[in-house]
């Protein structure tokens, strides 16, 4: 009996960090610090922005997500509150490693919130989002 709560609990446990994972899978391809590849599956970060090719800051947020996300697992929650596709992407918090790297970019300053999205977001009141709780209250 023991055994078999242990058993249960440990599913339990288990299942908590994909409680909310919408695409389960291995990142096959890194486009750049805002956007991968699950196998077919383009991934676009939402709420964050990384700079473009060519501009500064590019390919240290780029080589940020190559460290966390190629070739590992990975789940995407995706945003409820934003077209699921959007050129051809989904829209979500992608988690590697079990670490939510929208909020890792923001953390280590590789990228900066898209305030013109808070309102269109499931994610505006996540304490990595912080600059969204701003524009919510205006
Ligand atoms: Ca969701």
């Amino acid at each position: 009996m023991k055994i078999i709560l242990s058993l249960i609990s440990l599913i339990f446990l288990i299942s908590i960090p994909i409680a909310s994972a919408d695409i389960v899978g291995k990142v096959t391809y890194v486009v750049d610090g805002d956007t991968v590849d699950i196998n077919q599956t383009r991934i676009r970060f939402s709420l964050v922005d990384t700079p473009e090719r060519g501009e500064a800051g590019y390919k240290e947020a780029k080589d940020f997500v190559k460290s966390l996300c190629l070739g590992k697992s990975a789940y995407v929650n995706l945003d409820d509150e934003q077209p699921r596709k959007s050129f051809g992407r989904v829209i979500g918090v992608i988690t590697c490693d079990n670490r939510n790297v929208n909020e890792m970019l923001i953390i280590n300053n590789l990228a900066k919130i898209r305030t013109e999205y808070c309102s269109v977001s499931e994610f505006y009141d996540e304490s990595w989002a912080n600059p969204c709780q701003e524009c919510k209250r205006k």
